[in-house]
């Protein structure tokens, strides 16, 4: 059997609150062992805050800046302001936020910080909704899946908008590095995270991560569906560096996406018509992304 090779340093420690199987805390702890000490985090009102910090107490084994859900591109700002001005030239400073605090409700800090090229990295931690308010659905939420505020009932069949596609909006503001990132694939998340880490200039990083509770699976299924996700080709893993595209998982031809949204509760609902629907937008999108690839080679 293959060896992992992961930073043994820990800088989560155990006691904090997430839910059993919670994607967002497997992704704060491979982020920090990519990271390493050097490091401090700025989060937004989100699952992280009360994860994280109910005062007085703190999960992590580095400092913890608690920002406004808007404000999480605007932090890292001052935060890299601050950390020059004393002279912390290797100090990580990072953004840790929802996709609700990101593509939604903080998109315009986001833009601001990467056109001002602040010296930073940004982790969106994708849960696909608003979760720690109860499941409401968020720009980031896909096409049809059911949440509290897209209930199935009547005449409204879960979210009738596609998902935001946070990549593409990063990419035009042609960061330093933007990668994708899944917990599920742990060798390849932290490799990313330490080339985020030695470039400068803003990198953000796209991190999926399944919730037990508002995707409607049973916890123990989340590295599962997480490698579900990027072998169906839901979320591929790339990366983009200088503009230039790189798939960082090609496993050969893609499962259906099938087994991927019947595993989950916020899709049960779905038709065969409607699994056709995402499974073609699906190839849509890999398509493209092989394209990319191809041209930016
Ligand atoms: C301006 C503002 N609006 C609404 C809220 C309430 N609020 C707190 S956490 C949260 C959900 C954030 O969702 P997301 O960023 O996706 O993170 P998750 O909860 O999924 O971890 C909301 C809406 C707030 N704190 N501030």
């Amino acid at each position: 059997m293959a060896k992992l090779t992961l930073p043994a340093q820990e800088l989560m420690y155990s006691g904090h609150a997430a839910c059993p199987g919670c994607g967002p805390a497997l992704t704060m702890r491979l982020v920090l062992k990519g990271l390493g000490p050097r490091t401090v985090v700025s989060i937004p009102a989100c699952c992280w805050t009360v994860i994280a910090t109910p005062y007085p107490t703190n999960a992590l084994g580095v400092s913890v800046l608690d920002n406004p859900i808007e404000a999480t591109g605007a932090s890292l700002s001052g935060l890299r302001a601050a950390a020059d001005a004393l002279g912390y030239k290797d100090l990580n400073v990072v953004g840790f936020a929802g996709d609700g605090g990101t593509a939604d409700i903080g998109l315009q800090a986001l833009s601001g910080m990467l056109e001002r090229r602040t010296n930073a990295i940004y982790v969106m931690y994708d849960n696909e909704g608003y979760m720690n308010t109860g499941v409401q659905r968020s720009g980031a939420t896909p096409l049809g899946a059911w949440t509290t505020t897209t209930p199935v009932e009547g005449s409204s069949r879960g979210k009738p908008e596609s998902k935001k596609d946070i990549m593409s909006i990063v990419l035009a503001h042609r960061p330093t590095y933007a990668a994708t990132i899944n917990p599920a694939f742990p060798e390849d998340f932290v490799r990313k995270v330490e080339k985020a880490r030695d470039l400068t200039g803003p990198r953000f990083l796209d991190a999926l991560t399944p919730c037990p509770p508002g995707w409607k699976y049973s916890s123990e299924q989340s590295i599962e569906l997480g490698r579900l996700a990027t072998d169906s080709g839901v979320f591929p893993l790339y990366e983009v560096e200088d503009g230039k595209y790189h798939i960082t998982r090609k496993g050969g031809a893609l499962k259906p996406v099938d087994d991927y949204l019947r595993a989950q509760g916020r899709f049960h609902h779905f038709t065969p018509e409607d699994v056709q629907a995402v499974q073609a937008e699906v190839r849509r999108a890999w398509e493209h992304l092989l394209l990319l690839e191809k041209e930016t080679a």
